[in-house]
This record gives structure tokens, sequence and C-alpha cells, in this order.
């Protein structure tokens, strides 16, 4: 099974990429795309419509687009649920101990790193950002 990251401007710019990609190979994703954006205005804006509506839609579309972020689509046994845990609570301060978040986190905007909820959402994310030719 298959899910979408994303190492969101926070981690690339505190050279903490290496670092979690590292830790989601040891959890034993494997790493199917990778590709390094600086995402425009509207390709946030289209990745995140369904928090279109929410008070904090503008500040995370401003963040998303203040520097390059790093996409990969991952595959493991149950990797939904799987990355959903290593990454902890959307809030750094609420993440268990050992999560990404946790360690690698400053708040609940500037939280690291992203992650597919399901599996609609993440054949919605990886179409969004990679081609069948760009997966291996
Ligand atoms: P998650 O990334 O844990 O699935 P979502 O999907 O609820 O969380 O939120 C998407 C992104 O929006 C989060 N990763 C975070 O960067 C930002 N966000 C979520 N809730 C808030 C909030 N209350 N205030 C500011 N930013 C938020």
């Amino acid at each position: 099974m298959k899910t979408f990251t994303i190492l969101k401007p926070d981690t690339v710019k505190a050279g903490n990429a290496g670092a979690i990609i590292s830790r989601l190979e040891k959890e034993g994703f494997r790493i199917r795309a990778m590709k390094m954006l600086h995402l425009t205005e509207t390709q946030a804006q289209g990745f995140y419509y369904v928090h279109k509506e929410r008070p904090f839609f503008p500040s995370l579309v401003k963040f998303m687009t203040e520097g390059p972020v790093v996409l990969m689509v991952l595959e493991a046994d149950n990797a939904i649920d799987k990355l959903r845990k290593v990454m902890g609570a959307t809030d750094p301060g609420k993440a268990d101990a050992g999560t990404i978040r946790k360690q690698f986190g400053t708040n609940i905007e500037r939280n690291a790193i992203h992650g597919s909820d399901g599996p609609e959402t993440a054949a919605f994310e990886i179409g969004y950002f990679f081609n069948q030719l760009e997966i291996v």
C-alpha cells in the first residue's frame, strides 16, 4: 500500500529533511517517488482545498509556499496508518514521544511533515504531484 508525504518548508529550512527520510526508511517505508518543489500559491491552495473554509487556511498556504518542500510516495504494509503513527499528532506539543512531529515540529502549523489521512486522500495527493512514470 502507498501513502504520500510532504517534508514541509520548516523541515527543509532547518536541514532536517535527511534525518526524517532516514527515519522513514528505518521504519520500513520504501521510497517509490521523490521530488523537491517550491510550491506556488495555486498549488498549495489546490492541495489543501478541503481546508479552504478553515480560519487557518491563508496562513497554512503562506507557510507551505515560504520555501521548498520534499514530496514522496512511500510504500509499506498499512502505509497510511503507519505513517500517521510515526508522524504523531497535528500539534507537536500533543504528539507522543518518539514521533517525528514531537522531535522536529514547532507548533500546530509548522509541524514538519504531512501524511495522507485515508486511501482516497492518498490517491488524490499522489496524483496531484506525481504521474505514473515517476513512481517506481
Ligand atoms: P494533519 O496534517 O495532522 O492531517 P490537518 O489535515 O487537520 O492535520 O491539517 C492540515 C495542516 O493544517 C496541518 N498539518 C497544519 O500544518 C495545519 N493546521 C491544522 N490545524 C491547524 C490550526 N488549528 N492552526 C494552524 N494550522 C493548522
